[in-house]
């Protein structure tokens, strides 16, 4: 991947970075993704399996699926993707992960200011009284766990189509993207909204603007750049670029 020198530049004197991710950074970790080649949307609805109405209508059935997402996502280690963009942030006085994964794996790379914009597929609540539970307590249940306060069903603590983001994730991802100088948009389509206006807001606010993934995507002829390519690949060398660059720097 040829690096061009205005994206050095950036690296070496970006003041705040923002790395935005979607399910293409887990792609190499074994997660699938929601669209493209192998997508799951490809075989399931995303009405029926990731919203409260396809909840109410079967909780079997999407329990089941977000059981066996669990399993998958419990035994996938973060990538050298993840990993570059947890290197970065030490690299950098102020760079922020926005994500639309729900695997928590930027924070098992050892990212530290991340911001989950569906939330995570490691936390559950009562829809009744919301009483919080672990995977380990859901994952025991046979068919759909129920609450032990007061017996109501226990669904994923993740945004379903829909709904509204978390207020402080939704809220300060809109204040990183505004004050970022540098906006990296990493493995997503581009297609759920509000997360996918951040690119958006952070280019009309100044931000120089990167896309990396393997294919193009609707955002991709509004970035300043595009970088055709894996994240695992990729985000590596972009690290490697920052610290050579940073070195130098008093
Ligand atoms: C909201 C959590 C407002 C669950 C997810 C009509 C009716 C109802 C709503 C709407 C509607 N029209 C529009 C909407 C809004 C809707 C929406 O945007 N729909 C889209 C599909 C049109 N949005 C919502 O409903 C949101 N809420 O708007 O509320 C509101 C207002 C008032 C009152 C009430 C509400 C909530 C959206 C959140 C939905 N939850 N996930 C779960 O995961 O189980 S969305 C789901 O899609 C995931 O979170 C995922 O992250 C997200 C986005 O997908 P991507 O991450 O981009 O993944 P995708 O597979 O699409 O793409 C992968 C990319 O990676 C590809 O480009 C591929 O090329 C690339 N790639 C592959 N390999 C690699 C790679 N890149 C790099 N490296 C590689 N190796
Ligand atoms: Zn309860």
């Amino acid at each position: 991947m040829i690096i061009g020198d205005r994206l050095k530049r950036c690296l070496a004197e970006a003041r705040h970075i923002v790395a935005f991710t979607g399910a293409g950074i887990s792609a190499e970790s074994g997660v699938p993704t929601f669209r493209g080649a192998g997508g799951i949307w490809n075989t399931m609805r995303p009405e029926e399996l990731a919203s409260m109405e396809g909840f109410l209508r079967n909780p079997r059935l999407v329990w089941e699926w977000y059981a066996y997402r669990k399993r998958v996502i419990a035994e996938v280690q973060p990538n050298a993707g993840h990993c570059a963009l947890a290197r970065m942030e030490k690299l950098v006085p102020d760079f922020s992960v926005i994500t639309q994964n729900i695997d928590n794996l930027h924070r098992r790379a050892g990212s530290v200011r991340v911001f989950e914009l569906h939330g995570n597929i490691e936390r559950n609540y009562c829809i009744t009284c919301g009483r919080r539970y672990s995977n380990e307590e859901v994952l025991q249940a046979a068919g759909v766990p129920r609450c032990a306060a007061c017996n109501g069903n226990i669904r994923p603590d993740v945004v379903w189509f829909g709904e509204l983001l978390p207020d402080d994730q939704w809220e300060g991802s809109v204040r990183a993207s505004e004050s970022a100088s540098l906006f990296l948009s990493i493995g997503t389509s581009a297609v759920v909204y509000p997360a996918a206006s951040l690119p958006v807001i952070a280019k009309a606010h100044g931000a120089y603007l990167v896309e990396i993934n393997p294919e193009p995507t609707p955002l991709t002829e509004r970035a300043d750049e595009f970088l055709q390519g894996p994240a695992g690949s990729v985000l590596p060398e972009l690290c490697d670029v920052l610290y050579e660059a940073r070195k130098v720097l008093p």
